[in-house]
């Protein structure tokens, strides 16, 4: 998968192929889809088949970790992306609140479908996104941990169970997963930072320089705070990661600075929200498929 191209079909595990299998079937007896899509990069981490799967079906695109992605930039993402559809940035893991916004937004994403009535009352909806974007928690969340199950889904004797919700309506007790878009290494190092790629399927060094190079160009003064490194000795991604390791001692036989335990330092300290609020991918420089994308450092990919 390290060196996957094109739309990343061929990197498709046996797994991911049957889990897309069961959401096309799943998605054909439901009436709105819960896409949860990653705050930090509304756009690598959404799979744009799952447009075409759907078919005109109501939907609501969520955007979780909104705790972990910069505001204002997020704001710009949802102005957007509202364009298109019914879009809420969210932290899933926040107050009660959360549920009457995804309601909120499924009542508007409904509406031109089903006027006059109370969708939320009687709407099935499904939940589903790429790996590590929130869809469990989501789930969890919007069941209240219950699982009332009030049947099985249509063409499926065990399995899948219809759980209903305190708001009305129900909701397919398992997530549906979407393979992620593997198309250029501008998305496979996103997909890494955010966890929807599994820990061997990229070369942690390579993604972590990437991710490091980021942050230290949008954020110049970040790195330096957590890690005491120099500007001067970020002259590229590398050479910030073997500024990490030297500062954390990390380092292998013979003293040479181990990129790669300095990627994974990186790696926890974005995903723990230590780094602060930090966004992948901006709204005015998208990255469009199959593009190497034009941002500072990714125009030589390994
Ligand atoms: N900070 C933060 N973490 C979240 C949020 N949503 C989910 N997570 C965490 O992200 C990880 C993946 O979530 P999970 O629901 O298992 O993702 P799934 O693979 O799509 O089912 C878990 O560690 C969650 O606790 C959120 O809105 N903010
Ligand atoms: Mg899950």
């Amino acid at each position: 998968m390290g060196t996957a191209t094109g739309d990343g079909r061929g990197a498709l595990t046996g797994h991911m192929v049957r889990a897309e299998r069961a959401l096309r079937e799943h998605l054909g007896v439901v009436d709105v889809v819960w896409e949860v899509a990653d705050a930090r990069c509304p756009g690598a981490s959404r799979n744009p088949r799952l447009r075409r799967l759907c078919a005109g079906k109501p939907a609501v695109l969520v955007l979780s970790k909104a705790d972990l992605a910069e505001e204002d930039v997020t704001r710009r993402w949802i102005a957007r992306l509202r364009a298109e559809q019914v879009t809420v940035a969210i932290d899933l893991r926040g107050g009660d609140e959360i549920m009457n916004v995804l309601w909120s937004a499924t009542r508007s994403a409904l509406e031109p479908a089903r006027t006059g009535q109370r969708p939320h009352e009687t709407c099935r909806a499904m939940v589903v996104g790429i790996p590590n974007t929130g869809k469990s928690t989501l789930l969890n969340r919007a069941t209240g941990g219950r699982h009332a199950a009030v049947g099985a889904a249509p063409g499926v004797t065990r399995g899948p169970q219809w759980v209903r919700l305190p708001q009305g309506g129900q909701v397919l007790d398992l997530p549906g997963v979407m393979a992620p878009r593997l198309s250029g290494w501008a998305v496979i190092w996103r997909l890494w930072a955010i966890g929807a790629l599994g820990a061997q399927a990229v070369d942690a060094e390579t993604a972590g320089g990437s991710l490091c190079e980021w942050i230290q160009t949008r954020h110049p003064r970040t790195l330096e705070g957590r890690y005491g490194i120099a500007e001067r000795e970020m002259r590229d991604g590398s050479a910030g990661l073997a500024a990490i390791a030297v500062r954390r001692g990390l380092l292998s036989a013979g003293g040479v600075p181990d990129g790669n335990r300095a990627a994974a330092a990186l790696l926890a300290d974005f995903r723990r929200g230590l780094l602060g609020a930090v966004t992948l991918e901006v709204p005015a420089d998208p990255i469009r498929e199959g593009d190497g994308s034009t941002e500072r450092g990714e125009a030589a990919r390994p």
